[in-house]
């Protein structure tokens, strides 16, 4: 053991700045390697959040976008209703109903039963211009070509809430009431194409006539 000891020099013992530089090393490539494996593990937790973000973006501006449509749809209806209110009682049928022969200014000067929405029909050119509806409880007692609107009791809506009395007489019959109701039912449909898919709203009231 006495010769090996002689034969061999004994291992010099690491400087302790050798042993630093050779710790910082590792230490750098073990930083180095837990970073990729790191960003490795991040990237699709950053890219799922990333894909939800947009997903909740989209979602939220298609919200937006449909609040502001019903909005426009119900301003549009509110002031149809308005205008009817502000109309003689007597010439509702006339001015709302789909004949411009009758209508009371002359031929083709009422507002009739349909409307326009700009802002709503301008989002799907396939779309008619005229998406809004006025119904009445109206029948027709002549035909297709030569109608002959009538207000009645009688007709079936579950919207207008008919049949009812309309005159007041505690009665419901299938009489022509245009000269003598008291009640209107109305019912005004605005139907569009907007970023949710079709949509409609339905506003449902009664005008009445008083005597002053
Ligand atoms: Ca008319
Ligand atoms: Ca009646």
């Amino acid at each position: 053991m006495e010769m090996l000891s002689t034969l061999l020099p004994p291992s010099k013992p690491l400087l302790k700045s050798q042993r630093t530089c050779h710790s910082g090393h590792l230490a750098r490539r073990s930083q180095r390697g837990l970073t990729i494996i790191e960003v490795v593990i991040a990237m699709p937790v950053v890219l799922v959040a990333l894909g939800m973000l947009v997903q909740m973006m989209s979602t939220g501006g298609r919200l937006r976008d449909a609040g502001r449509e019903d909005g426009i749809a119900s301003t549009a209806a509110q002031t149809v209703v308005e205008e009817m209110r502000n109309e003689n009682f007597g010439s509702l049928l006339a001015l709302y109903n789909s004949d411009p022969l009758d209508d009371p200014g002359g031929p083709g000067t009422a507002p009739g039963n349909t409307f326009n929405v700009a802002e709503l029909a301008g989002l799907d050119p396939n779309l008619p211009d005229l998406i809004g509806e006025v119904i009445l409880p109206t029948w027709n007692a002549g035909s297709v070509v030569a109608p002959s609107w009538q207000i009645r009791e009688d007709v079936p809506n579950d919207l207008l809430g008919t049949p009812r009395d309309l005159n007041g007489d505690a009665v419901i019959d299938d009489l022509d009431h245009s000269g003598d109701c008291t009640l209107l039912p109305v019912v005004i449909v605005v139907r569009w194409r907007g970023r949710l898919g079709p949509r409609e709203i339905r506003l449902c009231t009664v005008l009445a006539e008083f005597y002053g």
